[in-house]
């Protein structure tokens, strides 16, 4: 059945030329769905696709993959396909199996495919050489079209053709955190694309953009809302604004679901409880269910988060998360709705000085001890690690402790603790870690991405949701190089067999043409890039050392330490980490299968990446590695450092390559990260040094050279200032400037003549523009606005900022000043400034 193709290779010389455009592609609204004119070998490539298109059948679904096709193809090699219903030419036909079976009686495809699978295939249909695209529902055609334009895309040969798929998992949604005033929780990328002003948006083009997006990765589902949910959401007055955001959903195959309130009933409906064994709740929920479903007929379903950081819950009546899970998936069960409960629940008043108290536990302690009381439209969605999102955590036990309830994994695609998108994280490189992580449930062989889509104990459903809080902003994620977490998380949810090697070429393909040279260097940074920031913000599993109780962005060491939000990494003077052993801690690691809890019981046979998670050592403990815990903190710390230092010259090497607006915006990025990965390093190296008292065996950490602090300049109208943590300063001290007409810091430099780079650190707080200019003996050599808007209204580290200045001739004598203009409530604060000898 299977037929070549005839492509032909005529017309390579007269394409030559369209290599040219391919260059020119941005990322933008379109991010990995360009259509960039291909250069002339890949248009050769494609010159004989057949120039008509049939579509079988008729539906929403149907017209948008037809429309995609025109317009891929149309981009790409610049045909305008001709659309048919029936076969009388070489064809690209686009249709369900059963109506492909109508018009080619013998097609079948080899093995048997489930919903949402496809099957692309060349063919002959009534003697024509036809390109298919089939599957059992429309939303498959869809998939397989993308499929069949990512090829083309990233120039794959498409002669023959016989490619099946079907998805790993039957739901792969992404969840918003959208508030209805049109802010996104840790979202990173301008305001809600839904929302605005407590209503849906009027204008749902980006909705409908973003829709489309999902659908080419094989995403189904999406949750708008928050889930801190305001009640408002399933309101009578907002149902008919839900309904205009499932219809520009629908022909992109994405189901709407939304995050609820357990309180609902009380809050909007006006009743006395909430307690979901109440008859009167259990049909409050009823009736509104069915309300939904009555301007939503294909409504996906309901997210909750219950008990957990405030949020009312069924604890309240002294309920079960299964009886208040249970009450309102029954509401959804007749229209074939699901229910997401949330398994994020702790106590976040935990007594930090009981040694045994161990947040980590709370999911699997809750759960397990419920498996087999949900009904099977409920899934638990469990964030892949115990704690939260932390950029380096074991899984979630509790993958392994639900045998007879439907579980799904939450990954977070934004970056709420891996560098809000001002730091280059791609997370897939993570997330396959945690997906091949075998939990050995019943022995060998049960990797969490089995157990999460249902197939190891044989669930009616399993899921991947991935938190994406994508808003307004044209790149959709803000940074142009974070959407490849977007586009890996749609992949991996779709085959999580795939290598995040595999990902990160295919995204930079398409975001990028197939430049050896840029596809080679994107990918290489983009693996790189968790590795680095891993090591430059927290050691060994300890988690990310950041700022726990306000932004999660920059270094904040002590903030998760002595309160009850229960994240604690329990350094002092002697040693660091959690003892988690059942020997003698909280006893956390006894909640995985026994060969998982042997091997984290034991100080010796825990991977050093996750030492202090598990065990509590002294800073003198030697790792696998050979090293001492506290000298791999001070080496991983500079080394991470480094290699963000080393992306922004890897970056450098493109400039020709990729598109001069982006290559600006990356390369402003890059170097914004470099200089903030210095702020982690020197605050968490100088932190343990003075906690431990032991120095560095490089003797870098405590020793700057070529740096000239702030404080010890000759100030005029500048005041020296503490900065709590003072770690997050150089020397624990800066400078402000309290004179509305602005004030100067000088010094004398006393180094060696020559060409130098200087550095100049200062503090960018969203609450004032303040101006910085730099004079040597009087000549100004720059000047700049602090116009960032970083998460800080104070100096710190969130807002710690490196203004790079690439070449200054200096002799010994130079008069370095610098002056600084306060503006609102940022008063031009300084921390340091430090000179290297050129190396252009
Ligand atoms: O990590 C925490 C976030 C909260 C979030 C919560 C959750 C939506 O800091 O902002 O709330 O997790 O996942 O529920």
């Amino acid at each position: 059945m299977v037929r070549r193709l005839q492509i032909g290779v005529l017309g390579v010389l007269l394409l030559a030329g369209w290599g040219f455009e391919a260059l020119h592609a941005e990322v933008g609204e379109n991010a990995w769905l360009h259509y960039a004119p291909l250069d002339s070998a890949g248009r050769a490539r494609y010159e004989s696709l057949p120039a008509t298109l049939v579509v079988l059948g008729d539906s929403a679904v149907l017209r948008a993959a037809q429309g995609e096709v025109i317009r891929g193809v149309n981009g790409m090699t610049g045909k305008a396909l001709r659309s048919g219903k029936r076969v009388q030419e070489k064809s690209i036909v686009l249709g369900t199996l059963a109506a492909i079976r109508a018009v080619a009686p013998g097609l079948t495809p080899p093995n048997p495919l489930g919903a949402d699978g496809f099957w692309l295939v060349t063919a002959q249909i009534r003697g024509f050489d036809c390109l298919l695209v089939a599957s059992p529902t429309d939303r498959g055609v869809l998939y397989g079209v993308f499929a069949l334009l990512s090829k083309m895309a990233r120039g794959e040969d498409i002669a023959t053709l016989n490619d099946m798929q079907q998805p790993h998992g039957t739901i792969r949604w992404v969840d918003q955190w959208d508030n209805l005033n049109g802010t996104i929780e840790r979202g990173y990328a301008g305001p809600s694309i839904f929302f605005e002003k407590g209503r849906v948006r009027a204008d749902l083009t980006r909705a409908d953009e973003y829709a489309r997006l999902l659908a080419s990765i094989g995403i189904n589902g999406c949750t708008i809302n928050n889930v801190n949910a305001d009640p408002r959401i399933i309101d009578d007055s907002f149902l008919p604004q839900l309904a205009r955001i499932a219809d520009v959903f629908r022909p992109w195959g994405v189901q709407l679901a939304v995050s609820v309130d357990l309180g609902s009933p009380k809050v909007l409906g006006k009743l006395d409880s909430f307690d979901p064994l109440a008859p009167r709740v259990i049909e409050w929920w009823r009736t509104r269910v069915d309300k939904i479903y009555r301007q939503i007929p294909d409504f996906g379903g309901f997210v909750v988060k219950a008990d957990s950081e405030g949020r009312s819950g069924p604890s309240s009546y002294g309920r079960t998360p299964a009886d208040a899970a249970n009450t309102i998936a029954r509401a959804l069960k007749p229209h074939g709705g699901v229910l997401f409960y949330r398994a994020f629940v702790y106590d976040h008043h935990l007594d930090w000085r009981n040694l045994k108290n161990d947040r980590a536990r709370a999911a699997y302690d809750i759960f397990h001890p419920l498996d087999g009381k949900f009904d099977d439209n409920v899934i638990i969605q469990v964030k892949y690690g115990p704690i939260d999102f932390q950029a380096r955590e074991p899984v979630s036990p509790l993958f392994g402790g639900l045998a007879r309830t439907n579980q799904g994994i939450e990954l977070q695609i934004t970056q709420e603790y891996t560098g809000q998108q001002r730091h280059l994280c791609f997370l897939p490189v993570m997330w396959k870690e945690i997906l091949d992580f075998d939990l050995r449930v019943n022995g060998d062989g049960t990797p969490v991405k089995d157990l999460v889509a249902g197939k190891v104990f044989h669930r009616p459903a399993g899921a991947f949701v991935g938190v994406a809080n994508v808003g307004m902003n044209p790149n959709w994620l803000t940074h142009p190089l974070a959407m490849a977490n977007l586009y890996g998380f749609g992949r991996l949810a779709w085959d999580p067999n795939l290598t995040a090697k595999t990902i990160a070429e295919e995204w930079t393909r398409l975001t990028f043409g197939s430049d050896p040279v840029v596809v080679k260097t994107v990918t290489n940074m983009l693996l790189a890039s968790w590795h680095t920031y891993e090591n430059y913000t927290g050691p060994l599993g300890a988690q990310t050392l950041t700022d726990i109780l306000g932004s999660h962005y920059g270094p904040g060491i002590e903030s998760s330490e002595r309160n009850g939000w229960g994240q604690w990494h329990r350094a002092d003077h002697e040693g660091i980490g959690m003892d988690r052993t059942v020997a003698t801690g909280t006893g956390f690691a006894g909640q995985y299968p026994p060969a998982i809890r042997d091997m984290y019981e034991s100080l010796q046979a825990t991977p050093d990446e996750l030492l202090l998670f598990f065990h509590h050592v002294p800073y003198t403990y030697r790792l696998h590695s050979g090293k001492t815990v506290i000298q791999h903190i001070y080496d991983s710390h500079y080394d991470g450092a480094e290699q963000a230092a080393d992306f922004m010259r890897e970056w450098k090497s493109l400039e020709t390559r990729v598109p001069d607006g982006l290559y600006k915006d990356v390369l402003a990025r890059l170097e914004y990260q470099a200089g903030h990965a210095i702020v982690w390093r020197d605050a968490i190296c100088d932190w343990f040094l003075q906690t431990s008292g032991i120095p560095d065996a490089q003797r870098r950490v405590g020793n700057h050279p070529d740096r000239f602090e702030a404080e010890a300049m000759q100030l005029k109208g500048y005041t020296v200032m503490d900065l709590a943590p003072w770690e997050n300063a150089s020397g624990g001290k800066g400078i402000e400037c309290a004179n509305a007409s602005g004030c100067t810091a000088s010094f004398r430099f006393d180094h060696a003549a020559g060409t130098y780079e200087m550095d100049v650190q200062y503090f960018d707080q969203n609450n004032g523009e303040s101006k910085f200019r730099i004079l040597v003996n009087g000549r100004q050599v720059d000047e700049w606005n602090a116009n960032e808007h970083l998460p800080a209204t104070k100096p710190g580290g969130d807002s710690s900022t490196r203004r790079r200045i690439p070449t200054l001739a200096l002799q010994p004598g130079d008069e370095i000043r610098i002056e600084g203009s306060p503006d609102g409530e940022e008063h031009a604060p300084l921390d340091y400034v430090e000179l290297h000898a050129s190396t252009k």
